[in-house]
């Protein structure tokens, strides 16, 4: 199984990338970002109470994510690989899914990073912010807000990767297409 965890601060091109990889490799792709906002367009009690926090910058609390990822490998079982956009995003949930993939006899096979700097972020979401209707991308506060999580909590995870000699990193500034090609050249060589 290939199963890739894609790395990087709010705004890098994690989810960009996640759908030409899903394409290119056949796996099926696992956004916790996504799978929140959809609970939310739901109306679920989970949704509402993860709004509250996404609308302020902050993470979700670890057994929230940990719960939805865990359901959604159990109604994959035939998948030929995952690939984990925005989760892990805290040390607890990188430990967690070594544990959850393990007990159904696979591994994380690399974690890869998209390096962007924090202007340059900033200057994507905004952007974003204008058309998505996302609320945490209309407010440069709540940007920087959730960069810093990004730096306390996040940033973290990449050393639970490289001291299992799995953590690659590329640039993530650039054409979509050639960090698409930087990101193959990586997977392709796994
Ligand atoms: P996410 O939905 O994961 O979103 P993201 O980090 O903001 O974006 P991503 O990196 O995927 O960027 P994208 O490709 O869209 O998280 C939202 C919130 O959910 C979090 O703040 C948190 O509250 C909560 N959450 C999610 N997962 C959680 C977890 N595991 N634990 C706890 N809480 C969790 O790209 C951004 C923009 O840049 C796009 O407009 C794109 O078009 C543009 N772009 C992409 N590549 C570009 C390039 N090369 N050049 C120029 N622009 C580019």
């Amino acid at each position: 199984m290939l199963n890739l965890v894609l790395f990087g601060p709010p705004g890098a091109g994690k989810g960009t990338q996640s759908q030409k990889l899903i394409d290119q490799y056949q796996l099926i792709h696992l956004s916790t970002g996504d799978l929140l906002r959809s609970e939310i367009a739901q109306g679920t009690s989970l949704g509402m109470e993860a709004k509250k926090l996404m609308d302020q910058g902050v993470l979700v609390p670890d057994e929230v994510v940990i719960g939805m990822i865990s359901n959604k490998l159990d109604a994959n079982k035939d998948a030929k690989g995952f690939i984990f956009d925005g989760f892990p995003r805290t040390v607890a949930q990188a430990e967690a899914l070594d544990h959850l993939l393990d007990t159904k006899k696979s591994a994380i096979s690399a974690m890869i990073a998209l390096e962007v700097n924090d202007d340059e972020l900033e200057r994507r979401l905004l952007l974003r912010g204008k058309d998505s209707g996302r609320p945490d991308d209309a407010n440069p506060e709540v940007i920087r807000k959730r960069i810093m999580e990004y730096n306390n909590k996040t940033a973290p995870v990449a050393n639970f990767y490289k001291t299992q000699n799995k953590f690659y990193s590329i640039a993530g500034i650039g054409a979509i297409d050639e960090i698409f090609a930087s990101l193959c050249s990586v997977i392709n060589q796994l």
